[in-house]
């Protein structure tokens, strides 16, 4: 599946509004100021970027919170406009890879994904499950939320009736998970998700863990591979600067071997990095946030399988 010539889309996506901390809007940014797009086109890829996304219109509206909800509205219309822009990337033949931003915009990109490609599948790395619904939810964040909305979990709400819930339980999987809410739980089990928590990564190591995930998802390895990466799946050593860290994470190397293993299939069709904030901690942190991300789009794109 992917694109031949290697083509990549870079959609920016400066948005915070799934969460409460600043900064994260600024994430895009600093990614491609460090220099993605040319350390991709040194890989061998045609890059498009065009500038980020323009959400000014968007969140200039009124947004009170429904229920426990916030940002409803922003969130839905933003991760509707994304999910245009990803789509329409993905029927040109290329790669898009979209650059958070709080992970909310996930329901934006895997729309797009599902879009084009009905019956790919979901490989989701990051600390947290992010499979809350309004009912479960005590933060209101909806960034702890996309999932659910995808598998059409919970009550729909109008404002989010766009979304066609495409995304069937068996074709999710977890990597990385070590923060997951009693109600998160009880919709894993109740679905029947699949999850490889750090305990799994520490008793197997990645390499058999990728194995066993692909070999959930994606048996024949003949699906496209739609990867979310939330760098907070990292340990916080590697990616201090991100607004939900959760000690005992990913190494480095082990988040780069997701990477590589996920482009080794030849299936990844779409590549969402999130969660940089390069406003945390201090500037040595962020840029070494962001060089961390960076590097894992490398991997994702083929860099050490030169
Ligand atoms: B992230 C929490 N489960 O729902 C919630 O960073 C955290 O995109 C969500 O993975 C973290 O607020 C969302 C407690
Ligand atoms: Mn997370
Ligand atoms: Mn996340
Ligand atoms: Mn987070």
């Amino acid at each position: 599946f992917l694109p031949n010539p290697k083509s990549v889309a870079i959609v920016g996506c400066p948005f915070r509004g799934g969460q409460t901390k600043s900064g994260v809007e600024k994430g895009p940014m600093h990614l491609i100021e460090s220099g993605l797009p040319q350390q991709l086109a040194k890989i061998g890829w045609k890059v498009q970027f065009d500038g980020e996304l323009q959400f000014e219109h968007i969140l200039a509206e009124d947004d009170p919170p429904i229920g426990n909800l916030k940002n409803p509205r922003s969130v839905s219309r933003v991760s509707e406009l994304v999910a245009k822009v990803v789509g329409e990337h993905a029927k040109n033949g290329q790669l898009p890879l979209t650059l958070g931003g709080d992970h909310s915009l996930a329901m934006g990109t895997i729309s797009g994904t599902l879009e084009k490609y009905p019956d790919a599948c979901v490989v989701w790395v990051d600390a947290h499950a992010d499979i809350n619904t309004a009912e479960t939810s005590d933060s209101g964040n909806i960034h702890g939320m996309p999932l659910s909305f995808l598998l059409g979990i919970g009550t729909k709400l109008k404002e989010f009736s766009w979304i066609k819930p495409l995304l069937t339980p068996q074709r999710l999987v977890y990597i990385g998970l070590r923060d997951v809410d009693a109600g998160e739980r009880r919709i894993l089990r109740e679905h029947g998700i699949k999850a490889f928590s750090m305990h799994d990564v520490d008793k197997h190591g990645i390499g058999r863990v990728v194995e066993m995930a692909l070999d959930h998802v994606n048996p024949g390895r003949t699906l496209p591979i739609h990867m979310s990466f939330d760098v907070d799946g990292l340990d916080p050593s590697v990616t201090p600067s991100t607004g939900t860290p959760v000690h005992g994470g990913l190494t480095l190397r082990e988040g780069r071997y997701i990477c590589e293993a996920i482009y080794e299939t030849g299936c990844l069709v779409a590549l969402d990095i999130v969660e940089i904030n390069p406003s945390l901690v201090d500037e040595e942190a962020a840029k070494k946030t962001v060089a961390v991300g960076c590097s894992l789009v490398r991997s994702a794109l083929g860099e050490s399988l030169l």
